[in-house]
């Protein structure tokens, strides 16, 4: 099994008795619609079922009354008036299988979803499941770029070979597309927010149309990230500002000549002002002003603008942390109404944990859009096994206190606590063109519950690995709960071995990969790591309380309550907000210092328990499979050992005590480890 069919595997029920049980009721497939989607939740369900039955699995046009088959319908009705525009109900009904929904797509997941029930060997006797999804734009945004690289891309280079479009159309958009239906997804940014103004170009936009029409019959819109400068820089305007008559009206030209190409395309994705990326306050503007000018483009054709807050002027004296909200926190009220707003899940950068975005609960008259980055930038790229549903899970289920208790920021995201009905959770890609489609064969696990996330925030971690063991690795009950427990548990590893108690951004400076606690210039100083972790003499951590930067300040009172007080912080918590004396007595009754130590030694002591975990299940997984976890296991120790054998010697410096016992003293020097991190990072 080389990965590439993901979770879409459909090999035959290994057990006959319940195969025949699934075939009893799986006898045909009939709908009376038409529709291109619905075609697509046929073929899927066709295509599915004949793998898992192993007999050829029938598409009548006309039932006449059989019974022990599944019939899709869309039906506008009380019972499915009930559902979001994409839901769908799956019962039992006169014998029968119905997949109902008031829309085409809401089939097609219903297909999907009853594929799974039989994938992962559930029962389908008397089905009678209603499900909505919470939110209406799940999107990948990728950061791909038109000479085929990704930034942070760690599985290959680009799906799309724009070289080859629109005349060649790759088997992978088609499989790529069923992927992502197959969890919900259905909206896709093509290309990096760090744009390229030559997607807005005629040639290119005949290519975008190529994969918006692969993508449809999925139920998957495109979207495009823009240039802010694209009008200066393709079509002569004499600059970008936003309130110019002549670059408004360049943006309504290019809006019409995507639109007549693609009559269902999404819209715009926005990074600007940000790293250097060009923006309205280039000219004195604003981000709403530049947002509202967009949202004016393309308000005709019901598109949307989703404007980026990953924004952080450099103020020497400020903290990176509350730049974007100083930013934004004041246009609450100000966006057009076809705007959403896209907030990283935390205050920096993607790190292996942040507190929430303290915008989250700041702008209630804004719709804003969870950004989380499935790639893994700060996770060890494609050799460290982080599952990552329980980093999107702690985040989601942060309560904000906007508006009293329960404001979590799962039911900001979704519209619920300040009633947008425009919602949007989108996920920074990790697919490329490996085989296996993310590099590490687990990462498509993150994948996966990424979308199933962005469809019910509600399910549990738990439980959406379990799904996805079941349908991509194996059903033997032992190894399911055994790898679902290692998944569990791999991303607290991941951080006790390379930034424990809320240290953050110490990373190597330009790969992001490795430790580099040592960086100490940089382009800009919020670029390094002494920046982040304020190691001296006295102790380790940033003090965000209101005796420091005060970023603090900027969640509500409860929040604060919640972590300002250094007694009572969540350890998980503690060095994003405070300044802690190495010899201070912890929760967990250990000093700092032997409490921070420990967790690097522990954490390294965790990866060896992963490994042994993944050897136990052996037996039940393909082996090219697990061949190929395994080593990249091996590595992911080589890195752990490295991150703590350069953390808790260059620490030490400031710390000025041994290593805690029962520990050993790293056989490498510090000067060794910042030659193999420098060697790493060498072009
Ligand atoms: C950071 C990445 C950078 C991205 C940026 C962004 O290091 O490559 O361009 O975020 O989100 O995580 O815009």
């Amino acid at each position: 099994d080389d990965g590439y069919r993901l979770w879409l595997k459909f090999d035959l029920v290994a057990n006959i008795q319940q195969r025949n049980s699934y075939a009893q009721k799986c006898q045909f497939i009939y709908s009376d619609n038409q529709e291109v989607i619905i075609k697509t939740a046929q073929k899927e369900l066709q295509a599915g079922l004949t793998g898992l039955l192993g007999k050829k699995i029938l598409i009548f046009t006309n039932p006449a009354g059989k019974k022990g088959g599944i019939i899709l319908q869309i039906i506008q009705n009380e019972q499915t008036n009930q559902l979001a525009e994409d839901g769908f109900i799956i019962r039992e009904e006169n014998q029968n299988i119905v997949i109902r929904s008031r829309s085409a797509s809401g089939v097609l997941y219903g297909s999907f979803a009853l594929l799974r029930q039989i994938q992962s060997g559930n029962s389908i006797a008397q089905l009678n499941i209603t499900d909505s999804p919470k939110i209406k734009y799940r999107m990948l945004n990728h950061w791909d770029n038109p000479l085929g690289t990704i930034e942070r891309g760690y599985a290959g280079s680009s799906l799309w070979k724009w070289y080859e479009l629109p005349e060649v159309i790759d088997q992978r958009y088609i499989d790529y597309a069923r992927a992502n239906a197959s969890i919900g997804i259905n909206a896709v940014v093509l290309n990096n927010v760090n744009a390229s103004a030559r997607f807005l170009t005629k040639e290119y936009i005949v290519k975008v149309k190529a994969l918006a029409d692969v993508f449809r019959p999925y139920g998957i819109k495109v979207f495009l990230s823009l240039n802010f400068a694209a009008p200066k820089l393709l079509g002569g305007a004499k600059n970008s500002d936003p309130m110019a008559p002549e670059v408004r009206n360049w943006w309504k030209n290019v809006t019409k000549d995507i639109y007549s190409a693609i009559p269902d395309f999404g819209g715009y994705l926005v990074k600007a002002n940000s790293e250097g990326e060009p923006g309205p306050q280039d000219f004195g503007r604003t981000h709403a002003d530049g947002a509202n000018m967009l949202a004016e483009a393309i308000a005709p054709y019901k598109g949307i603008v989703i404007w980026r807050a990953f924004v952080y002027a450099a103020d020497p004296k400020g903290d990176r942390f509350k730049e974007a909200y100083k930013d934004f926190k004041p246009l609450d009220g100000t966006f057009a109404s076809n705007v959403l707003v896209q907030v990283k899940n935390g205050p920096i950068d993607f790190q292996s944990r942040e507190p929430f975005h303290p915008l989250f609960g700041a702008m209630p008259k804004t719709p804003l859009a969870m950004e989380f980055q499935l790639t893994q930038e700060y996770l060890g790229f494609s050799t460290n096994l982080v599952y990552e549903a329980p980093l999107f899970k702690e985040c989601l289920e942060s309560d904000t206190y906007s508006n009293g208790k329960g404001s979590t920021v799962a039911k900001i995201v979704d519209g619920s606590v300040d009633n947008h009905s425009l919602t949007a959770i989108a996920g920074v890609a990790n697919t490329g063109s490996d085989r296996n489609w993310t590099g590490h064969l687990m990462s498509q696990a993150n994948w996966y519950a990424f979308g199933r996330l962005a469809w019910n925030h509600s399910l549990s971690s738990e439980q959406i690995a379990s799904e996805w063991i079941k349908m991509s690795l194996t059903q033997e009950p032992k190894a399911v709960a055994t790898i679902q427990d290692l998944m569990m548990k791999s991303r607290e590893i991941y951080v006790d071995f390379t930034t424990p108690l809320g240290l953050h951004h110490v990373m190597g400076q330009n790969i992001h990969f490795g430790p580099e606690p040592w960086l100490e210039k940089s382009a800009r100083p919020d670029w390094t790591a002494i920046y982040y972790h304020r190691a001296d003499s006295v102790g380790l951590g940033f003090d965000r309380t209101a005796q420091g930067s005060n970023a603090l300040g900027l969640y509500n009172k409860e929040v604060q309550a919640l972590w300002g007080n250094p007694e009572t912080c969540p350890l998980t918590y503690l060095l994003w907000f405070h300044h802690v004396s190495w010899n201070k007595k912890l929760s967990s009754g250990k000093t700092l210092w032997n409490e921070f130590a420990s967790r690097y030694y522990e954490g390294v002591k965790s990866v060896e328990w992963m490994q042994k975990q993944w050897n136990s299940v052996q037996s039940s997984i393909d082996p090219q499979v697990f061949a190929d976890v395994s080593g990249r296991l091996a590595a992911q120790h080589r890195e752990a050992l490295n991150w703590r054998d350069a953390c808790v010697l260059y620490f030490q410096q400031y710390s000025k005590q041994p290593i805690p016992t029962p520990y050993q003293v790293p056989s490498r020097t510090l000067d060794e480890m910042k030659e193999i991190v420098r060697i790493y990072q060498l072009k």
